[in-house]
């Protein structure tokens, strides 16, 4: 049995030497970016075991991401490599201090072949939990049919399953995104919405109202992300905020709501209570904003607690 088991594309990330228009951006160094395998790095440095189900081309960037992702400890023995497709590829810019922006270079990617047909079901069988993302959906007509397809098999199988949302503007129109998010949001038994996704889908501003809203479409767990504020929750009918970690400086912003994510599934399957599956989501969501890079900042238990207890030093 698998604690963790999720499926979606992870990409070459290209990051800028220097801030500044791209144009003007004379080097770029290879990282990698994928919010699932974000989230299956997170949940194994905090003690899960886990699985990553993709698609990657059969060349250099394919078999980089396929070694990166097995280093860290995640199984990827259901990884399929095919010739038939490029792996994909995005480039960060960070236009200012205040406001990093990507753009994808993963079209018709090996990723977005993605179909109902090949999954593995006997794999799947064994998962605790598996944590979709509403990326996946954005990526081709194959992928999105894949996504109802496997939510309900793993509904009707008993499996527990977390999504986020992640809406993704520059992958499809609004109108299709909110409608498609809300269909999969409202079938999900851990939903981890923001707060501009629980407005696009289902027109309310208000984390308490976001929550109550798919608490009564029959989603039992409900955590709005709520950026430096932390998070509020609608758990099993138990409600509460719960503050978010002060962080000095963020050095980027992105993976913080897979850092959250990581977290906090990894924590309720640990058997944490729901407050404090939160809270240790609020923290690895801080933690992972102080360091450049998606995943590179996720931490593993020791560091997180350390940091909830505030024990951060120097090591000198
Ligand atoms: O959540 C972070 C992801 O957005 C990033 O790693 C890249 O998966 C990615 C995407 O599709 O934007």
């Amino acid at each position: 049995p698998m604690d963790i088991v999720t499926i979606g594309e992870t990409m070459v990330l290209m990051s800028p030497q220097k801030s500044g228009p791209l144009r003007y951006v004379p080097g770029f160094h290879k990282q990698m970016g994928g919010a699932e395998s974000n989230v299956a790095i997170g949940a194994t440095r905090l003690g899960c075991s886990v699985g990553w189900i993709s698609q990657v081309g059969d060349d250099e960037f394919g078999r980089y991401i396929t070694q990166n992702i097995r280093s860290e400890g995640v199984d990827v023995s259901q990884v399929v490599s095919t010739g038939k497709a490029p792996t994909g590829v995005f480039f960060k810019e960070k236009k200012n201090a205040k406001q990093t922006r990507v753009y994808y270079y993963r079209a018709n990617s090996a990723a977005s072949q993605m179909s109902t047909e090949q999954l593995p079901y006997e794999y799947l069988k064994n998962a605790r939990l598996l944590h979709l993302t509403g990326i996946t959906p954005a990526l081709s007509e194959s992928c999105k049919q894949m996504m109802f397809d496997l939510i309900t098999w793993a509904k009707a199988e008993g499996i527990l399953v977390s999504f986020d949302p992640n809406v993704r503007l520059t992958l499809w129109s609004k109108e299709e995104a909110a409608q498609v998010l809300h269909d999969l949001a409202i079938q999900a038994d851990i939903l981890l919405p923001g707060i501009p996704e629980g407005e696009l889908m289902c027109g309310e501003s208000d984390p308490v109202k976001i929550a109550s809203y798919f608490r009564q479409k029959g989603v039992d767990n409900v955590i709005v992300k709520l950026g430096p504020e932390g998070a509020y929750y609608d758990c099993e009918g138990e409600q509460a905020q719960v503050s978010g970690f002060k962080v000095d400086t963020v050095v980027d912003s992105i993976g913080a709501g897979d850092a959250f994510a990581a977290a906090v599934l990894s924590s309720h399957l640990q058997g944490f209570r729901w407050d404090e599956a939160v809270k240790r989501g609020n923290a690895a969501g801080a933690l992972v904003v102080m360091t450049e890079g998606d995943y590179e900042g996720l931490p593993d238990t020791e560091e997180l607690d350390a940091f909830m207890a505030q024990k951060i030093e120097d090591d000198v």
